[in-house]
């Protein structure tokens, strides 16, 4: 049970009884408005036209030179605040490059435009199956009977024999962390999936600073850690509540936390579906942990994360 010592940060109010975010290692961040009606406009930066000395070094609307992996990172370094202010899903100096699968080669690079394309153009046929079986929300009396009297129950094994398992992506509200500590117990993966499981949807894309970020994600590790006793190092992979992926603020909080995966990412309805890696619009600088998207299969299923 959570209990007493009610604090407060921006946008999350959770109980504690001691911190159980560290803010020693969190980023500070002041994201500078785009420029709109009635403000000083930021001014925009010049990246490679500013003819830096220096390899990999972008210039700031004021001539500054900075490595290049600063610009709309999500924490203000040019002096004129330029490298954070002309930034969004779309403009991303740092974004991933379309498709071009001339230019990107295997062991280095690779990319499918239509989604279907296997690494080392292999036979559907001739890749083994596998199947990641993975559920999001609370564990509490009302879904532990399926879990533990009837998906889990020992008699669906794997081809080698042992018991299928799953990974659990838990949220805060409503959970019973002594279900969450048999799971783990029993072999299955304890992921983060928010500590306040908040809405509306689009926040977690726009509005939540590195700071949110951290609160919601490395604050419920710490909940799963201390009231399920799962190690935090075996906690390794997120899921943004809604499926609304976070943008470059959301890989920088899991970079620096150490989170390996995010399995957040959505591919639409396709026939075939798509192979698992589909990176054409990937919404955020192509560096950092892993994603493993979601894929659907079939149009049927209701949607509710
Ligand atoms: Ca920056
Ligand atoms: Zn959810």
């Amino acid at each position: 049970m959570l209990r007493t010592n009610q604090v407060e940060s921006k946008g999350l109010r959770f109980d504690k009884t001691t911190p159980l975010v560290n803010r020693s290692n969190v980023v500070s961040t002041v994201l500078a408005s785009n420029p709109t009606c009635g403000e000083t406009p930021v001014p925009k930066p010049l990246l490679d036209e500013a003819e830096c000395e220096e390899e990999n070094h972008w210039g700031c609307a004021d001539g500054t030179c900075l490595p290049n992996e600063y610009f709309c990172d999500g924490s203000v370094d040019c002096p004129d605040e330029s490298d954070e202010g002309w930034c969004d899903a779309q403009n991303d100096p740092n974004a991933a490059l379309p498709c071009e699968t001339h230019r990107c080669q295997l062991p280095d690079c690779f990319c499918s435009k239509d989604g279907t394309q296997i690494p080392g153009r292999l036979e559907p046929q001739s890749v083994p199956q596998m199947i990641l079986l993975s559920f999001d929300d609370a564990i509490n009396f009302e879904n532990w009977e399926l879990f533990s009297q009837h998906l889990f129950k020992g008699n669906k094994r794997n081809p080698n024999g042992c018991p299928i398992k799953a990974t659990f992506f838990v949220s805060h509200p409503f959970t019973n962390y002594q279900y969450v500590q048999k799971l783990w117990n029993d072999g299955h993966e304890i992921a983060v999936h928010s500590v306040t499981h908040q809405g509306p949807e689009m926040w977690w894309s726009q509005n939540a600073t590195i700071e949110d970020w951290f609160d919601e994600m490395v604050g419920q590790a710490n909940i799963i850690n201390r009231f399920a006793s799962v190690r935090m190092e075996e906690i390794r992979g997120i899921r943004v509540p809604f499926l609304r992926v976070g943008w470059n603020r959301q890989f920088l909080m899991m970079k620096e936390f150490g989170f390996v995966y995010d399995a957040s990412m959505v591919a639409p309805f396709t026939n075939p579906p798509s192979w698992p890696i589909h990176w054409i619009t990937m919404p955020h600088a192509c560096t950092g942990p892993t994603k493993l998207p979601v894929t659907q299969l079939s149009r049927s299923l209701g949607n509710c994360y």
